[in-house]
């Protein structure tokens, strides 16, 4: 059984028979004997959300994770009753839901197999200690099962025979299987049979999971306290089911501001301000593309937020224009402890207008951290978030600051035992009162969304730039974020690859790691590997605790530097392509990368793969994760994949081996993919974009890309100013043809396509655009295969 209290008064309860089922509208009540409710929601005709109580009266619904854009709706709802259950189909879903004991089978509607049932179902333990339930729910595992998700737990990706816990914990140092770790995120897929499901199990509680672990053909998950509320996800498509986790949770309000997904570099810490123009410089000096700056803690006065400390910082908003004028953003970090000080500006407002948690009793929620004694505003209060993100006024607007780091979030306390807040701290939670029990995991969500709020406030009309620590699901709405205190290790490399994958599975796709390792020192290869890593991952920034030495591109020699440069530049190229990926991300939810089960769920070798990933919608990428390696064999999903390198066509399906020294890494393309590149900047906007270059892959058949722009940063886009280009692309033995369909209202700076062919089973010999028959020279037809054409063509055909 599932243990997890000593209180063994009435051990587990269940419900009895149900003895009356009303419907309003989307949602079905299920009422049994012993007052247990159950509340069936059709949210769409692919998600069902499961709701019990067990004292016939169910609490205010409210949600910190769930969207207020999620969609809902759906084509075909019908409920029937038999005599041992009743029946809830959907146009995608049936579920059976037992009369005599409340527990759920739940059928593919088309072709009737089952996807997911009930074991014990919906079970509960009363709360001797703090009232309510622990709420508890147990399904069978299906034969086969393998389980996905659950955010940033550091373990492989299949997270079958495992138990986990959700608790978000400032983890330095954390290693292979630590748990929990930085972010709550209660979401799994699971998959048999060639078919995906999701839960999302939405309680803020500690939760747990436990995959096949406890029992080898059982999988559970329960809270210490609040409802057994969770949503049902049908497929059967993994990449459905996170796609649809996601627009239920929240796409990212807005696109990321083109420069965010440039390089950023940072260290604990840059000061004075005259190391920060060193780092800068030599970014400049030697030709090392590079966005963003960052400034750690030791930028404020005594780690008071919003100061500035006068000595290393004497004039932070002449630096911080410098510093945009050699094109970099300056980003700064904000944690939530306040200092007690009674001649701290932000410290007396709090006390004013009574924002700082108190405990049970009364007192402040006092705790230790980087100031000394703090108190931390209670930002699960609305009116406490519209304080905080006015803090930002004078930040962002008058300094110009670009962004803000929110650290510490989980909350971290230092000293104490749990290294957070004691269980009793009270918290607003936006009117529904409660302890730090159901708060904990929310909280550095509701910090990260009132400090994106000031961003977006006082940045406007530029777009806001966050990134958090802690998170809990739906975070991704507001912020990206980083996998917190890693190490210099080969094996946290393995670990930062699999993280960034989790964590896409699980809607958040604006993930990275601290390139290089947080704490200990890499040496000049480990650093080049995990650059080499980095680049792939949608966000990219350098970060190292600093006590160990230096930890820039150039801090392990010329041969080192010549590695990180080529590859941080081949990130600057693929910036459109990446930008493509996010804008599909924000639109659909389609997630950054793609685990190779997410990619193609049907091959049961991707089942257990965790090196190899697919950046985007056509690039496959697979880092080499060990020291003193010339290559590496790795998977290749089904389908051809060209070489970067070398243009060699390889077919998926099978492990290889791989050729890749300290200067490359295995990278391949799909065949049939239109890669769009930019030129080699040394930060976003350097340059105008005067031609984007396609590298067209010559596939036999048909394949669709497509490339997204629009002014870089700003809202525009949303208006309809963005440019769509569509491509359809037809490979014949002597021929390939290349469609293009274009919509949105901006107007590219460039007026021509780069077009460079690859693999292309024959000569050029005749080039038609609009079918109208060109000349090489007008194209510019060179030996390699390259041609220039209006940007505007429709349809472009090479003939042999
Ligand atoms: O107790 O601000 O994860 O990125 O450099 C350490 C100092 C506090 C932890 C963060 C790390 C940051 C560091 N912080």
């Amino acid at each position: 059984m599932i243990l997890n209290t000593e209180l063994e008064y009435k051990g587990n309860l269940f419900p009895s028979n149900i003895i009356s089922y009303k419907k309003n509208l989307d949602t079905l009540s299920f009422t049994s004997e012993n007052n247990v409710v159950l509340q069936v929601t059709v949210q769409r005709d692919s998600v069902l959300r499961f709701r019990y109580t067990t004292t016939g009266v169910f609490e205010k619904d409210f949600s910190y994770a769930i969207t207020k854009y999620a969609s809902r709706g759906y084509n075909f709802l019908e409920v029937t009753e038999e005599e041992d259950k009743y029946i809830v189909t959907t146009s995608k879903l049936i579920c059976h839901i037992s009369k005599i004991d409340m527990r759920i089978a739940l059928f593919d509607a088309k072709d009737k197999t089952l996807i997911c049932e009930d074991e014990l179902g919906f079970h509960w333990e009363e709360s001797y200690e703090f009232g309510g339930d622990i709420v508890k729910m147990s399904k069978t595992a299906q034969e086969g099962e393998s389980y996905y998700g659950l955010g940033d737990k550091p373990v492989d990706n299949n997270l079958k025979g495992k138990r986990f816990e959700n608790w978000v914990t400032d983890s330095y140092a954390y290693g292979k299987n630590t748990d929990p770790i930085y972010k709550a995120i209660p979401f799994y897929t699971g998959l048999h049979h060639k078919k995906s499901y999701g839960i999302f199990f939405d309680n803020t509680f500690r939760t747990f999971f436990d995959f096949c672990h406890e029992r080898r053909n059982i999988t559970s998950f329960w809270a210490q306290g609040g409802e057994m509320n969770y949503y049902f996800i049908y497929g059967p498509q993994m990449s459905d089911v996170v796609s649809i986790y996601t627009d239920l949770t929240g796409k990212p309000h807005e696109l990321p501001a083109l420069w965010t997904l440039g390089y950023h570099q940072c260290k604990w810490s840059y000061y004075p301000e005259s190391k920060v123009k060193e780092i800068t410089n030599e970014f400049r000096k030697l030709k090392i593309p590079c966005d963003a700056i960052y400034l750690d803690i030791d930028y404020m006065e005594g780690f008071r937020c919003f100061t500035w400390s006068k000595e290393y910082f004497p004039d932070p908003k002449r630096m911080v224009k410098e510093l945009a004028d050699n094109g970099f953003k300056t980003i700064v970090i904000i944690d939530p402890g306040i200092k007690i000080d009674k001649d701290y500006s932000v410290y007396q407002e709090g006390m004013d207008k009574d924002y700082f948690c108190k405990r049970a009793d009364g007192p402040y929620m006092k705790g230790k951290v980087w100031p000394g004694e703090c108190y931390f505003p209670d930002f699960t209060n609305p009116e406490v978030r519209e304080w905080w993100s006015d803090l930002f006024k004078e930040l962002v607007e008058d300094i110009g600051v670009k962004g803000v780091w929110n650290d510490m979030n989980e909350p971290a306390v230092m000293d104490v035992p749990g290294k957070t807040f004691p269980n009793d701290v009270r918290h607003d939670y936006d009117a529904n009162p409660c302890s730090h029990r159901k708060a904990h995991n929310v909280y550095g969500m509701q910090m990260a969304r009132a400090t994106y709020q000031g961003l977006k406030k006082f940045a406007y009309p530029k777009r806001p730039f966050v990134i958090t620590r802690a998170a809990y699901s739906g975070t991704q709405r507001y912020t990206s974020s980083w996998t917190g205190d890693n190490v210099a290790s080969w094996e946290h490399l393995t670990i930062a690859n699999i993280q960034a994958q989790r964590m896409c599975m699980s809607g958040f796709s604006f993930i990275g790691s601290d390139i290089g390792g947080f704490a200990e020192q890499p040496n000049g290869e480990l650093y080049a590997r995990w650059i080499q890593l980095g680049i792939f991952h949608p966000f990219c920034r350098t970060h190292s605790s600093g006590d160990h030495g230096d930890q820039e591109p150039w801090a392990f020699g010329k041969n080192i530097t010549d590695v990180v440069r080529k590859f941080i530049e081949i990130r600057y190229q693929l910036l459109p392509y990446l930008y493509t990926a996010f804008w599909r991300y924000a639109n659909e939810g389609v997630p950054i990368l793609k685990s190779l089960v997410l990619y193609d769920q049907e091959d049961p070798h991707n089942h257990y793969r965790n090196d190899e990933f697919v950046f985007g919608e056509k690039i496959l990428a697979c880092p080499i994760t060990e020291p003193n390696a010339k290559g590496r064999r790795m998977y290749f999903p089904f389908g051809n994949w060209y070489n970067i390198w070398t243009d060699e066509v390889l077919e998926g399906g099978q492990e290889l081996w791989v050729d890749a020294d300290l200067d490359s890494m295995p990278i391949f393309v799909k065949e049939g993919a239109i890669i769009p590149k930019y030129p080699i900047q040394q930060y976003v906007g350097e340059k105008t974009i005067d031609e984007l270059v396609l590298d067209v892959y010559y596939k036999a058949g048909e394949e669709t890309s497509q490339v997204f722009e629009d002014a870089q940063d700003g809202y525009d886009y949303i208006k309809g100013r963005y440019s769509l280009r569509n491509f359809k692309l037809l490979g014949k033995k002597k021929s390939l043809i290349i469609q293009q369909f274009k919509s949105g209202k901006y107007i590219t700076p460039y007026e021509t396509l780069k077009i460079k062919f690859h693999g292309l089973p024959f000569n050029i010999t005749k080039i038609q655009i609009d079918n109208e028959e060109v000349l090489f020279e007008d194209v510019k037809l060179n030996g390699d295969n390259t041609i220039i054409v209006s940007k505007e063509f429709t349809e472009l055909h090479v003939i042999s």
